[in-house]
């Protein structure tokens, strides 16, 4: 049987969320600890456990045909894959980071110096767009050091919080790139992969659907009715029941995530009673 293969970090910060955005799909698999492969039980996919600089490159080589990275990684790779997803988790920013003392305007304050960096062609691109022109240490690992140590001027690293830069005495000065977590997929795949990459999809789809929408459940004065259609936007039109007691109706309907406190206040001022609301497991449109 032909599988998709799938490439996945295999510890790190992108390693349980990849897993579990695969086990919500329904796809069954035992273990990703110190195995290289591993077929799931009941999906044609077959996944790889590798780390997450490496995946880009991977599936330009066909050792994979999609995997799970952070958009920062792809971008850097400078490989022409696709993005089929953005995931949305993982979330940081590139960031020049300067020590005290270091007057910074703006990227023109970065003429002549030592930047080191994880992401040097990111940078360089950025930089070359300014016209700036400075030289850069490439760095694997504890970027946040090397100006204390005098390898580097200023830094240009990932940052979340903000904490490890300034507990090495550092100060963000100026993000130049955003991430999040990607699904990367090489251009040009067989018919039969691409059939199950859009199944797979189709599955990311409707979970993450579901995990930005709520199922709502109210009373409502029936006056109210054409009020409450107008301030929810749910999928359809609100299901309506009406109830033994006259004059009012049970409404059922789907609210996002990001509307949800709005519309339960206005519902409140509608005299809705009763309000109940539930996750919803799975949804599409
Ligand atoms: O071993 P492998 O090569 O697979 O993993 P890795 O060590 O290269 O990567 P990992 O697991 O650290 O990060 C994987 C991806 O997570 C990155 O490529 C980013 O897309 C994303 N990500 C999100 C982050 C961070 N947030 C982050 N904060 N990657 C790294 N950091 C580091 C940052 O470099 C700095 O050292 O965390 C520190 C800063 O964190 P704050 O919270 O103190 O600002
Ligand atoms: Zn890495």
């Amino acid at each position: 049987m032909e599988r998709l293969k799938i490439a996945i970090q295999r510890s790190g910060r992108l390693c349980s969320e990849s897993l579990k955005i695969i086990r919500n799909c329904g796809i069954e698999f035992t273990s990703p600890e110190r195995i290289l492969k591993e077929k799931a039980d009941n999906f044609p996919i077959e996944f790889l456990y590798v780390r997450d600089d490496d995946i880009p490159f991977f599936i330009k080589d066909n050792v994979a045909d999609i995997g799970i990275v952070g958009s920062n990684e792809f971008l850097e790779s400078g490989l022409d894959l696709k993005i089929v997803r953005d995931l949305g988790f993982a979330k940081c920013r590139l960031s020049i980071a300067v020590p005290k003392g270091f007057e910074y305007k703006n990227l023109k304050s970065l003429e002549g110096k030592r930047i080191a960096t994880s992401y040097p062609n990111i940078l360089k691109k950025v930089l070359k767009e300014a016209e700036v022109k400075a030289s850069f240490v490439k760095i694997t690992g504890s970027v946040e050091i090397t100006p204390a140590i005098g390898i580097s001027d200023v830094i240009c690293d990932l940052v979340s919080t903000g904490t490890t830069l300034t507990m090495n005495g550092l100060t963000e000065v100026e993000p130049i790139y955003y991430s999040s977590a990607v699904m990367i997929a090489n251009s040009e795949m067989a018919p039969e992969k691409k059939e199950i990459l859009d199944r797979l999809l189709l599955r990311i789809d409707a979970v993450s659907l579901a995990k930005n929408n709520k199922y709502v459940m109210f009373n409502l004065p029936e006056k109210h009715l054409e009020q409450v259609a107008s301030i929810v936007g749910g999928v359809k039109s609100p299901t309506i029941t009406k109830l033994m007691e006259k004059g009012w109706l049970s409404v059922q309907l789907v609210v996002s995530e990001d509307k949800f406190w709005e519309v339960f206040e206005k519902l409140k001022e509608l005299g809705a009673q009763g309000i109940l609301v539930t996750p919803i497991e799975k949804m599409t449109l």
